[in-house]
């Protein structure tokens, strides 16, 4: 049983509805992979990469597992499909129904056709690290062999900074999900 962290975005309606409404959809189906054990709250996230699409909704998922990480991603993609996610002329960085990525399985390293772990980008990404700290601030990534706090650190060195472009969002549905996790 390894502990797997899934990033999720969303910033174009799916058949579920707004993207808020698609990431809550969501976290039943990644239940079917194992046990949510964690998740951040939702952001609101400036888009990386390609400029003019509409802002981001992210978070991230703590998911203990059996599943080996190829079979992993291969579900994560099966989800995402369900959701009306099309890679076929897709662009990249571009606007996406439903985004789940594989971040980190345990601690894995592994650098394979179609699956590098930890994700490649981790480490660059606010809209990744923000949540991730916020589930888990100690977790070591590890190829830096640095806390999740530490890469944050280093990417934003005044985390106070206004302008950094991933902002809290209250959001009714993703609480309510959250209520359910508490049932199970
Ligand atoms: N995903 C991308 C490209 N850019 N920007 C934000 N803010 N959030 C994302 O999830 C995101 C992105 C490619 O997967
Ligand atoms: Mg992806
Ligand atoms: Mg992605």
């Amino acid at each position: 049983m390894r502990i797997a962290y899934i990033g999720m975005g969303a910033n174009l309606p799916s058949r579920a509805g707004q993207p808020e409404v698609t990431l809550a959809a969501a976290l039943p189906c990644l239940e079917k992979l194992g046990r949510v054990t964690a998740r951040s709250g939702l952001y609101s996230t400036a888009p990386v990469g390609l400029a003019k699409q509409p802002r981001f909704l992210n978070a991230v998922a703590a998911l203990e597992t059996t599943l080996a990480p190829h079979a992993l991603l291969d579900e994560l993609m099966k989800i995402e499909h369900g959701f009306g996610r099309s890679r076929v002329a897709a662009m990249v960085n571009g606007p996406r129904t439903l985004d789940l990525d594989l971040l980190l399985y345990g601690d894995a390293v592994i650098c394979e056709a179609g699956l590098i772990l930890p994700h490649p980008r981790l480490t660059e990404r606010a809209f990744v690290l923000v949540p991730l700290r916020e589930i888990a601030p100690e977790l070591r990534e590890p190829r830096t062999g640095c806390t999740v706090t530490q890469l944050l650190e280093k990417l934003l060195p005044d985390l106070n900074d206004p302008t950094h472009a991933v902002v809290p969002l209250q959001s009714d549905v993703w609480r309510a999900g959250a209520a359910d996790d508490r049932q199970r």
